[in-house]
């Protein structure tokens, strides 16, 4: 039987579990689970724990105790298989008395893949793929761009006005997005694993690169900042401060930058345009996150410089993934296109 309209009322639900933990996991992904019991009533809702912590199917199970005898889980990603730093919650499921499973992403980690065939050998009905592109772009985009690449997933957000500029003649920056843009933007940080400046942008801005709350104090959690290029930059910056941890990285190769980022899978490009121009240049870039004012400049430096591209033919273009309206302001997202030939 396909999911039904409460299995994908309690996706939605799984995946806000998941984003409420996003950036709490790694290296384990964010997942979010949740229990229904036989009549389809939500009795149980759980995300991943810190490293080493219940997986979020098991953190669903204590919260339903015994009325998840004969239910339903819904996961965002297939429940794992193995015993690593915990035990297998397809296992766990089974010992419930869970009678469905309806599941979204498949787990591509070949050491935990496999739950989904151990609980349909138990007799378990299972239903994969349901709302697999909402978790994909969503909570799992990182982790699972990691476990195919081997490497970090870059995101360049910037803020341009509608002539593609991001600093006025006299350098001036602040704001060109208005407060709802800017509060998104402090909202998205706390969950992020890394961002990355240029040291041209640490001199020329002095940005502090903590996340915020709309009170303007820091967020319980920030993610390491890394700053990248071969200028020094005073003992006196912002970023070096603190309020969250600080690597500074003495290259402005971007292979280097993202393959000193390890275990961090979720990396934000803020700039300046050089770096993001080199990123893009590389092909290190995931996602665009494009925040247009509507705004004029007519003077001052763009967005990005040094891309690569000579000629229309080599132009860098994107698939929209989303158009949000923010304020007054646009956010893009964007991916890049894929090449036709591949
Ligand atoms: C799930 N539910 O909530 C998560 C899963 O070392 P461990 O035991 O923590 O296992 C980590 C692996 O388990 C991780 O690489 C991924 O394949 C899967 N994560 N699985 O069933 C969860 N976080
Ligand atoms: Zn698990």
């Amino acid at each position: 039987m396909p999911a039904t309209a409460q299995e994908l009322t309690a996706l939605q639900v799984a995946i806000d579990a998941a984003e409420g933990v996003r950036g709490t996991t790694s290296p384990n992904p964010p997942v979010g689970a949740v229990i229904l019991d036989t009549d389809g009533a939500v009795v149980g809702v759980g995300a991943t724990s810190p490293v080493g912590g219940p997986h979020a199917e098991v953190m669903a199970l204590r919260a339903a105790g015994g009325r998840a005898r004969g239910g339903t889980a819904v996961v965002t990603l297939e429940p794992c298989n193995h015993t690593g730093r915990t035990g297998p919650c397809a296992v766990a499921l089974l010992e419930a008395g869970i009678a469905r499973v309806v599941y979204a992403a498949a787990d591509p980690n070949p050491a935990a893949s496999g739950g989904a065939q151990t609980l349909r050998t138990a007799g378990v009905d299972v239903v994969a793929g349901v709302g697999a592109d909402l978790v994909e772009q969503g909570p799992l985009r990182a982790w699972l761009h990691r476990q195919r690449t081997g490497r970090a997933h870059v995101t360049w957000k910037f803020a341009a006005t509608l002539d593609g500029r991001s600093a006025a003649a006299d350098g001036t920056s602040q704001w060109i997005t208005g407060p709802q843009a800017r509060a998104r933007v402090h909202a998205d940080r706390a969950k992020l694993d890394a961002i990355v400046v240029g040291t041209g942008t640490v001199l020329a801005d002095d940005p502090w690169l903590t996340a915020r709350e709309p009170d303007g104090s820091p967020a319980a959690r920030q993610p390491l900042r890394v700053v990248v290029g071969e200028r020094e930059i005073p003992a006196t910056s912002r970023i070096l401060d603190d309020a969250a941890e600080t690597l500074v990285l003495r290259t402005r190769d971007p292979h280097e930058v993202v393959a000193a980022l390890g275990d961090r899978p979720d990396v934000l490009l803020e700039g300046g345009p050089h770096l993001a121009g080199a990123f893009l240049a590389a092909g290190l870039v995931d996602r665009v996150q494009a925040f247009l004012a509507p705004v004029l400049l007519g003077a001052g430096a763009a967005a990005v410089e040094d891309a690569g591209v000579g000629t229309i033919a080599r132009a860098l273009r994107f698939e929209r993934e989303s158009v949000e309206q923010i304020g007054s302001d646009l956010l893009l997202t964007l991916v890049p296109e894929r090449d036709p030939r591949t």
